[in-house]
């Protein structure tokens, strides 16, 4: 099997009940670049990569989009059951991108799965369960309004709230960390993940102004450095997740043994098979962590609970997909949806889930 045709699409995903509140940015709407690849036996796979905007880090939507079409005509013809193969063909073609290249591993591991008869999730080793726990992210808020939030999502059954930090009077921040922990209690797993938006100075000032708090700390600071100058001082554990740009970036930080767990997102590490890799390098050292990605529709969604299956219960921290944020899901039938704080692995092959494409207008761009 070959792939025949690649066709790059473009859906606009306004954020509902934003916008989407984070230390370094404010929200409204996604930009997805959405790959279809079609094989020359007829199947069809689905890709999809929607960075949460230019800022929040190296990616961004129009550069996702470029760099597909850079790779996309010399892709026409390669196998398409090969993905280690194909990556490299892709790293020969361009360097980095590892967003852009995470779109069209997804919709390959797509494709594969419907040829086989398999789940994307058999292909990445197998499913440990069908029904993935969620974690909530609560947007920068003030103290009652995000303890209020926090309660009310863990009374529908989420077991990990994360509450956003950051960007602001680090003094509000440490009253929203003791609100919702006197609201929530022991009820959930806390982490204040402040998406790099503190100094050490600010982080350490929180955390040991939150010292009988136990929550995990995500991406405290912008740096690995500055995170390591504050790892022996405060006494919360560290997860990082922004840092973690590469499979080398991950190896670093493991090596400099600054951090008890990490935010995974799928495409920013370049796709269902990096993942993968860092799954297995990760179990090596028992370093839990989620399957996540910045945003994003059932494409993306479906992906990150695929190879969220396949990662040892005992390390898996939760699941993430921006789903509850986006009017409709792209497969009205088998859709990505939360329910009582889970999600329920897809069932058919591939990921399991069938877009209607009249969502998704024209193609910007084909190549055949
Ligand atoms: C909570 N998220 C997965 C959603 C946004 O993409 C940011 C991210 C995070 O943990 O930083
Ligand atoms: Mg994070």
């Amino acid at each position: 099997m070959r792939i025949s045709e690649i066709h790059v699409y473009q859906k606009q995903l306004p954020i509902i009940g934003g916008p989407y509140t984070m230390s370094r940015i404010t929200l409204h709407s996604i930009d997805s670049t959405i790959v279809k690849l079609v094989s020359d036996t007829g199947l069809v796979g689905w890709g999809e990569v929607a960075p949460l905007g230019p800022v929040y880090q190296p990616q961004h939507a129009l550069g996702a989009r470029a760099a597909i079409y850079e790779m996309a005509p010399a892709l026409i013809g390669q196998s398409a059951l090969a993905p280690l193969l194909l990556r490299r063909q892709m790293d020969a073609l361009l360097t980095g991108h590892n967003y852009a290249k995470a779109a069209i591993d997804i919709a390959l591991m797509d494709m594969i799965g419907k040829h086989h008869g398999l789940r994307v999730c058999d292909l990445l080793g197998g499913a440990e369960t069908e029904r993935l726990p969620a974690y909530y992210a609560t947007g920068i808020g003030e103290p009652d309004e995000i303890a209020r939030m926090s309660v009310d999502k863990v009374d529908e059954g989420y077991r990990r709230i994360q509450i956003k930090a950051g960007g602001r009077d680090v003094a509000i921040d440490i009253a929203v960390v003791h609100k919702v922990w006197e609201s929530v209690g022991n009820r959930a797993q806390l982490v204040v993940d402040t998406n790099r938006g503190m100094t050490a100075s600010q982080a350490m000032r929180l955390s040991l102004a939150c010292r009988d708090i136990p929550f995990s700390f995500e991406q405290p600071c912008n740096t690995i450095d500055e995170i390591a100058a504050i790892r022996g001082q405060i006494p919360h554990p560290i997860i990082i997740d922004e840092s973690t740009e590469s499979l080398d970036d991950l190896l670093r930080i493991i090596s400099m043994g600054i951090c008890d767990g990490f935010g995974l997102k799928m495409t920013r590490l370049g796709g269902l098979n990096a993942m993968a890799t860092v799954r297995d390098i990760c179990a090596a050292r028992s370093i839990p962590h989620t399957c996540e990605d910045n945003w994003g529709g059932d494409i993306v969604a479906a992906a990150v609970l695929h190879i969220g299956a396949t990662v040892e219960p005992r390390l898996l921290e939760a699941v993430w997909t921006s789903g509850i944020y986006i009017e409709e899901n792209y497969d009205p039938v088998n859709g990505i949806k939360v329910d009582g704080g889970h999600f329920q692995l897809p069932t058919g092959p591939g990921l399991g889930i069938v877009p209607q494409e009249s969502q998704f207008g024209d193609a910007l761009a084909s190549f055949n």
